[in-house]
């Protein structure tokens, strides 16, 4: 029986080859025969693997489960003989209440979900690992921090925050990047988001904030969208917004990909080293692939195409092989420095901008694997400004505190109790030993009589690390117990103007684009007036053009805690999207190929071929499938324009052949699809006789100024690389 078990798994293996990025998978997503295989290959999937693993095996290798060959159970491990039908008293007969097997089935189901995140609610999760580029024991006493080359797993999860759980991937909205790093000295937590500021100084206005964005509680709207009234009401007296909102109307909000967005971890944090120094540290990752974002009018339309689309493209990547990669970078400065500023850096409303602390790059995350299954892992993932390593403390950052709290708090009836930290996904690949006992659903089954300490029956164990556990930082504390806030938080617009003089001709035009259409949304006048008034603070040209746009003139400015600040930076380069245009890969990034009867077969493969060589996915669209015949061959289309819109691709491609131009310039969904493609700024390569059908769709195919139209590969190539030709686009779009 084993050697026809064995051949049988080697003929399957056969016809369905190993996905070389998931080895336990085989090809088309069918589970290999028997258990998941251990990972031959380090280097793939490495995140498993990892030193500081204390447990010698694979991180969550214990929990998985495949039931390849294996026998339909109970819960409880009986064998089940018919899945298909209940226990009756005679076939036409009652169903009886002894049938154990459906109540365990059925009550199982019933309670197969569970609430959802309060907020971020919305995300996607992978796995992968950080290596740290040198030793910054000068800093912090952080043992994943500690040497050239240490790697350590993470599991990452992206979020958008206003949206439940089935919302779509592309609203305006701030996207969350949190990061577990499962070091050797327990998990060390980055809760960060991908816009480096918040829209509040202390975490009492936190639920403040949240009911206003989330839906209007009297009828559950707007989904996953800030255009409404009670948000608008809300931030626009709140002028401590004002700098966040900069961010989120610009198009931080709409990211092209998980993997081309920025993550912060906002407030300032601590770096304490093994002398008990102390400085301030910053925590950014930037993405190898650089930062790029959608249109908004693409984003709208990408939530009816594919909801998924974030989700999809991450997942997309890493099965292909093509890794999202980001390097930590640390801005490390002293209390005195931190003194001196305009600003304070215990408000997380403000930035410490580049110039005047760099950012160090300290190593990079790869994230290398998929989850075996989402709700294990995605969705039970407990993320907490709270899961601290020693050589990391926090700041005395008052939104911050309220997070210290807020995170375990919030897993208690997320989770259903207080043993969350048992789920494979949220427990240490450390060692954990505590005299913590009991509590609903406990899985540990810690032996010996001594749950206490001190002990002797149990020889002191387990023993206090002394020095070399976590040590708060001895920060001296002095002032009256009052409810208040410092002078420097009161200055809340020198940092939004910093962010506007800060940006390109486009992206203002994008924040001009993005208040408008919010604004437009609200239906209270004197909502739009405030926040008019509070633009002005920032800059009138922004609140002149918003102001334009809605029809409105402009009202006073609102009146302004402190007068004028004297501030250190006007202009910072590294705050406009532009500063990160990333490495250039193509891997993974989709072009369409317009066919219809009659376009150049030649063109179609050659081109195909050409982008094939970069890494790129080619779908050739027509408007239904089966195969078309071309000019020299027969062309079998990937998908149709129906299935398959512009918004789903980075570019097109419009082939020779004078028919096929005729029969795609008659196509509707060809027309729209090219209209869309030169609307949202994306690369078009039109091939001989393919010029034809641009024309027709009425764009402007002669205007040389446009390097993202073009007429030959290299330079359509070109084109992709630097992924969006902004400057081409007209407000309203006359296309
Ligand atoms: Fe938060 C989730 C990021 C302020 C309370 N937050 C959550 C997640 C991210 C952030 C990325 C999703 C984690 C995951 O994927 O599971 N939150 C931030 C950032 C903030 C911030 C960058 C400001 C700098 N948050 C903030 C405050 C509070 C919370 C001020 C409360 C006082 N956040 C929560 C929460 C959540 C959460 C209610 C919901 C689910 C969870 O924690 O695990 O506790």
């Amino acid at each position: 029986a084993a050697a026809r078990k064995a051949a049988a798994t080697q003929k399957l293996a056969a016809a369905f080859p190993f996905n070389a990025n998931k080895p336990n998978e085989i090809g088309e997503q069918k589970p290999k025969a028997g258990v998941h295989a251990p990972l031959p290959d380090p280097s793939v999937g490495a995140s498993t693997l990892m030193e500081g693993n204390s447990t010698g095996k694979p991180q969550l290798e214990a929990a998985r489960i495949d039931a390849e060959g294996a026998v339909l159970t109970t819960n409880f491990g009986a064998p089940v003989a018919d899945n298909q039908n209940s226990l009756k008293a005679g076939l036409r007969g009652p169903t009886l209440l002894e049938d154990f097997i459906l109540r365990e089935k059925i009550t199982h189901f019933d309670h197969e979900r569970i609430p959802e995140r309060i907020v971020h609610a919305r995300g996607s999760g992978a796995h992968g690992y950080f290596e740290c580029y040198d030793s910054l024991a000068r800093f912090t006493r952080a043992e994943f921090l500690s040497a050239k080359g240490k790697r350590t797993p993470v599991f990452v999860r992206f979020s958008t925050v206003a949206g439940e759980r089935g919302s779509t991937d592309t609203p305006r909205d701030v996207r969350g990047f949190a990061t577990k790093f499962y070091t050797g000295e327990g998990n060390f937590d980055i809760v960060g988001n991908n816009i480096p500021v918040f829209f509040i100084q202390d975490a009492m206005k936190f639920p403040d904030l949240v009911h206003a964005v989330k839906p209007e509680p009297h009828n559950g709207m707007p989904q996953a969208a800030s255009a409404h009234d009670t948000f608008w009401d809300f931030v626009s007296l709140m002028p401590e917004t004002t700098h966040m909102l900069m961010w989120v109307m610009s198009d931080r909000a709409l990211p092209r990909s998980l993997k081309t967005m920025q993550g912060f971890g906002v407030h300032t944090f601590r770096f304490v080293n093994a002398k008990d120094e102390s400085r301030f540290v910053k925590f950014h990752w930037n993405p190898v692939a650089g930062t790029h974002s959608l249109d908004w009018d693409e984003c709208i339309k990408i939530s009816g195409a594919d909801s998924d689309f974030h989700r999809r493209d991450l997942w997309e990547s890493i099965e292909a092989g093509v890794f999202p990669e980001w390097e930590l970078g640390v801005q490390v400065f002293t209390e005195a420095q931190a003194e001196k500023y305009s600003f304070d850096v215990l408000d997380a409303t403000k930035i410490v901008p580049e110039e005047l602390v760099p950012v160090v790059p300290v190593g990079r995350m790869v994230l290398d694997r998929n989850p075996d299954n989402f709700f294990a892992e995605t969705e039970q993932v407990a993320f907490g400004v709270q899961n601290l390593v020693p050589g990391i403390d926090f700041s005395n950052d008052p939104l911050l505190a309220g997070r210290i709290h807020s995170y375990f708090d919030t897993q208690l009836s997320r989770l259903g109790g207080p043993n969350f930290h048992e789920i494979p996904i949220n427990a240490p690949v450390a060692p954990a030993n505590n005299n913590q006992r009991d509590g609903i659903h406990r899985h540990a089954v810690n032996r010996g009589r001594v749950a206490y300490e001190p002990n002797s029956l149990g020889g002191g164990c387990p023993f206090q690390a002394g020095a070399a556990g976590f040590r708060s930082f001895p920060q001296p504390m002095e002032g009256d117990k009052v409810r208040g806030k410092p002078e420097r938080f009161a200055d809340h617009y020198s940092q939004a103007t910093l962010f506007w003089n800060s940006q390109t001709e486009y992206e203002k035009a994008h924040i001009v684009r993005a208040f408008r259409f919010e604004l437009t949304k609200v239906t209270v006048p004197a909502i739009r007036e405030r926040t008019l008034s509070m633009l002005r603070n920032v800059t009138d040209e922004l609140a002149g053009q918003v102001a334009e746009g809605l029809g409105m003139a402009l009202p006073r400015a609102m009146p302004k805690l402190v007068a004028s600040v004297k501030v250190e930076v006007q202009e910072s380069p590294a705050l406009s999207l532009t500063a990160r245009p990333g490495n250039g890969d193509l891997r993974g990034r989709h072009v369409a190929i317009l066919v219809a009867p009659g376009v150049d077969a030649k063109s179609v493969k050659a081109t195909t071929t050409a982008l094939q060589k970069e890494g790129v996915v080619v779908h050739t669209l027509a408007a239904r499938l089966g195969d078309v015949a071309g000019k020299g061959g027969t062309i079998t289309p990937d998908g149709t324009l129906e299935t398959m819109p512009s918004v789903l691709h980075d570019g097109v491609v419009v082939p020779d052949g004078e028919e096929g131009a005729d029969e795609l310039g008659s196509l509707g969904q060809a027309l729209e699809f090219l209209k869309d493609q030169y609307r949202h700024a994306k690369p078009i390569l039109m091939l001989g006789a393919g010029r034809a059908v641009l024309e027709e769709a009425g764009i402007p195919v002669d205007d040389d100024t446009d390097w993202a139209i073009a007429s030959q590969a290299a330079s359509f190539i070109d084109a992709l690389r630097k992924h969006r030709h902004w400057d081409r686009q007209i407000d309203p779009p006359p296309i």
